[in-house]
């Protein structure tokens, strides 16, 4: 084990920092292999902190240290100092004034496999140094509360690193002998030391501008690697976008005179913010139509605009620890999220973001590794960078952006923007913010932060006819997690709307008193409430939680007449879409229990004419039009299950999405020829809007298994102009028994095998594939020349996506999918432990599955936890996943 004895941190024990560090200068002289850093602080003693000594301890992990010094004197001898594997003291430094403190050491980057602290990436040095990074490149007080202005010089050779670049503005630059050059920048923002940022490598510069509200030029540079110099276009208009956007929504303007985005191919995560110097995983940087589907374009420019706006949400104000990780990442998503529906179609938006939440999230809130948005204790930090966090956390934003309306959010946020400028603070300080500028109490809302698990709510509807009174009952209760076994009652915004019988809105009036709405939010903050309706007519059919206006399971009998109705009637376009969800989802778990009980299966034709329904009536968004003709997911459907029967499942959605396919045979051919066309891949809305519902026909269509659509698939296949549909057609292919599979894989192979991210797509299909063969091609693919385990990309496209998104194949019976995984994951423990950590999830659900599974699964995760010198960060997942 890295750590014989992996030690918890728990919140409770923060404390303030006993020093701080108010100037660094960093002086790097860049190797591959080995990098020389000289560090040049200004301490003091924190004037807040009353306890500690005369010592300083710093942390720093696997450093070769070379000399130390204070006030510029001599270096410090062996007695003055103790440093062990991750840390550095020094037994006095002066307490009563300000001091000097120089540090030099030497890191090897090409040695650096977990892409953490300094490492390299095809012959480019990039840093990495959230959460922890920066203690890997030299001796600091890696905390985010402690924050300082750097300044940073950057020394190599000319040839191998033409492009030096750091966070801020470049100040000075200049030649040294031996064909060495030198940049020094200057960032004169204080920060923390995990928005640090270098890059150093033969990169091309693309550059563009903008102009602030307050009339400032912003110069913007895109650094990428000679050959992706053409797949820039989309990144810039994104941040140009995502800037405009940040002024018009929220007031905020950029404040340095330059924003650098620089690609990588080997990155564990999406991106990151470092403060004017964001460094990117290529797959959320390039894209061309021929190389990048719609929904990456989508991706990409919602994770520069995330970047782009932690500048305010993360970076002008930052975390006081990383218990507080969500204030800048739920914060940021939910910015995010808005950002995208702006430009997209806000009711697709709206689903997406909630069918992630609800197959993802929910199940990591109803696993081993629950934890509360804020978590109360970690061993590993870069194991709390997940969807509870993020997306959970995004939601929690969202309720308030709900309860308060976009006029009172805005004035929470600019107030919290006035308060907390420049310093490092908690989720409380923002609820505090947003409580302060709207005179509002949200001391039971606060539960949200602290307590884990997906609240229940459970709804009754009482319609008394003759008191013209509807009365909704709402009990909320919420499944003990790991650690909790008691739950407070929480405050849960709950939107809703009623609908009269022929279609048309019936008044909301709560109270006899109060006036008439279309729509109003319930405000549920006890275990069970009674909220009356009156002046109803008649009994109304009740649309609850709009827009799903909270992060909860809803429990409620409906008859699939109501749901077939609410699909036709509904005029909020998240619960329309989740009534055809519903409705599947109810018909699809009949059939699972027929299979499972060994009954032929038979369609219930309600659904066949429901969706009959949703293809003459023909929205207009087409993007939405396709989500409501789509069936819910294989995950999302195991969700719903008491014990996930992956058999089962597949059998009974494929029925029924085969049934609906011959059924509306018609129906889906003219949706394909109408929308069908000769398409660029340009990226708008009316043309992924086509894109999107011609496939989703063509998806139905290829379960036909009739050669003219196996013509169709093929034909789009090799004559697309754009990544969308030559890969839709292509998942067409390598899901059904089609004659031409193998030709066409290879023939995507050889036309693609130059561009990475593409060849990415290209290991994914075949790791997702439904076909029997699909678990011998993974393991042909993991010894094909272009599978490396080095690089993360690679090993989602692959391991993850097999893992993570075939269940199928993944849980068969014989437990290869298992061992397989468990092998991989011991592999990277010692390559990459964040990645090695990430494969786990899989694994981690274990006890959802049948007994006979539940121990097979359980015997890896054992194995694992045998590892030897286990990282923290496998040993925290696989660990709590047994308890
Ligand atoms: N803050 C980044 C995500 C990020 C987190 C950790 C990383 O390395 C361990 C890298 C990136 C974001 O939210 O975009
Ligand atoms: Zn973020």
């Amino acid at each position: 084990m890295r750590d014989a004895n992996p030690q918890t941190i728990f919140l409770k024990d923060y404390s303030v920092p006993e020093y701080l560090i108010h100037t660094v200068d960093l002086t790097f002289t860049l190797n591959e292999e080995n990098t020389r850093i000289s560090s040049r602080l200004t301490v003091s003693r924190n004037p807040n902190c009353k306890t500690g000594g005369k010592s300083l301890t710093l942390a720093g992990e696997n450093l070769r240290l070379l000399r130390i010094s204070l006030n510029d004197g001599n270096d410090l001898t062996k007695g003055h100092y103790l440093q062990t594997q991750d840390s550095l003291t020094i037994y006095e430094v002066p307490q009563q004034q300000q001091f000097i403190l120089t540090i030099e050491n030497e890191i090897n980057p090409k040695a650096n496999t977990a892409l953490e602290g300094l490492y390299l990436s095809n012959g480019m040095l990039c840093t990495q140094c959230e959460a922890e990074g920066f203690r890997k490149i030299t001796y600091f007080l890696d905390r985010p509360d402690v924050m300082a202005k750097f300044t940073t010089t950057l020394i190599g050779d000319k040839d191998r690193y033409p492009v030096l670049l750091s966070n801020g503005n470049k100040i000075a630059y200049g030649d040294k002998p031996d064909n060495c050059h030198w940049v020094t920048w200057e960032d004169p923002f204080n920060k923390p030391c995990y928005l640090f940022a270098l890059v150093a490598g033969r990169l091309v510069c693309i550059e563009d501008s903008f102009k602030t509200m307050s009339g400032r030029n912003i110069s913007l540079q895109i650094y990428v690697e000679k050959e992706d110099g053409d797949k820039c276009g989309h990144a810039m208009q994104s941040l140009k976008n995502a800037m405009l956007w940040d002024e018009q929504k929220f007031g905020r303007e950029y404040d340095l005179d330059l924003y650098m985005i620089v690609a990588v191919s080997h990155f564990n995560m999406g991106a990151m913010e470092n403060k004017g110097l964001n460094i990117f995983n290529t797959k959320f940087v390039l894209a061309r139509p021929d190389t990048a589907t719609d929904a990456d374009y989508e991706h990409i420019e919602g994770v520069i605009g995330h970047e782009y706006f932690h500048n305010w949400t993360g970076n002008r104000i930052t975390c006081r620890d990383w218990f507080q990780l969500s204030l800048k990442e739920g914060f940021t998503v939910f910015r995010d999220q808005e950002f995208t529906g702006d430009r997209t179609s806000k009711a697709v938006k709206r689903i997406e973001d909630v069918n992630m939440l609800r197959t993802r999230q929910f199940a990591e809130d109803a696993g081993p590794l629950a934890h509360p948005v804020r978590p109360d204790a970690y061993i590993e930090i870069n194991n709390f960078y997940t969807l509870t966090v993020y997306e959970k956390g995004a939601e929690i934003v969202r309720m308030l952006h709900t309860m308060l309306g976009s006029e009172g959010f805005r004035k929470g946020s600019d107030l919290y923007f006035a308060r907390h400028d420049g310093q490092a603070v908690t989720c409380d300080d923002f609820i505090n913010a947003m409580e302060a500028a709207n005179g509002v109490d949200l001391t039971q809302f606060r539960r949200w932060y602290s307590q884990a698990g997906t609240p229940q709510l459970t709804v009754f509807q009482n319609y008394d006819a003759a008191a013209q009174t509807l009365t909704i009952r709402i009990c909320q209760h919420c499944p003990s997690t790991p650690g909790q076994a008691l739950k407070d009652p929480l405050h849960i915004p709950v939107t809703i709307g009623l609908i009269y019988q022929d279609g048309s809105v019936a008044p909301c009036q709560l109270g006899s008193a109060a006036h008439a709405s279309n729509e109003v939010i319930l405000q549920l903050t006890q275990s069970e409430q009674d909220f009356t309706f009156h002046h109803l007519a008649e009994r109304p059919v009740v649309s609850i939680l709009r827009g799903f206006s909270a992060p909860v399971k809803l429990i409620m009998e409906r008859s699939l007449q109501e749901l077939a109705f609410l699909l036709s009637y509904d005029s909020d376009t998240f619960n329309r879409w989740e009534a055809g969800q519903q409705l599947a989802g109810k018909i699809i778990a009949g059939l699972i229990a027929d299979w499972q009980n060994g009954k032929a299966l038979k369609i219930n034709p309600i659904i066949i004419t429901a969706y009959k329904k949703v293809l003459a009536q023909a929205e207009k968004d087409l993007s939405y039009f396709a989500l409501l003709l789509g069936l819910p997911s294989e995950s999302y459907l195991a969700e719903q299950m008491q014990v996930i029967d992956v058999e089962a499942i597949h059998e009974a959605r494929e029925f029924v999405k085969q049934t609906l396919a011959e059924q509306l045979q018609a129906e889906f051919k003219t949706l394909y020829l109408n929308y069908h066309r000769d398409e660029s891949g340009l990226f708008d809305s009316d043309a992924t809007g086509r894109r999107r519902i011609k496939n989703i026909a063509l998806g139905y269509l290829s379960k036909l298994g009739c050669q003219d659509i196996q013509q169709w698939s093929e034909r789009q296949f090799y004559t697309a102009k754009n990544m969308t549909d030559q890969l839709a057609a292509l998942a067409d292919i390598v899901n059904n028994p089609h004659p031409a599979r193998q030709q066409c894989l290879d023939s995507f192979y050889r036309q693609w095998h130059a561009d990475a991210l593409v060849i990415d797509k290209w290991f994914s299909l075949q790791a997702t594939s439904c076909m029997p063969d699909t678990f011998a091609t993974v393991q042909t693919l993991m010894t094909h020349p272009a599978f490396d385990i080095r690089n993360p990309n690679r090993v989602r496209s692959l391991i993850g996506a097999f893992s993570q998104a075939n269940p199928l194949h993944f849980h068969a019976a014989n437990s290869q999918g298992y061992k397989f995984l468990a092998d991989q994951i011991i592999l990277l423990n010692s390559l990459n432990p964040q990645v090695a950590s990430r494969m786990m999830t899989a694994l981690t659900s274990w006890r959802r599955y049948d007994s006979i599974r539940q121990t097979l699964m359980k015997a890896q995760l054992e194995r694992i936890m045998t590892t030897e010198a286990i990282s923290r960060d496998v040993y925290e997942v696989a660990s709590k996943s047994l308890l």
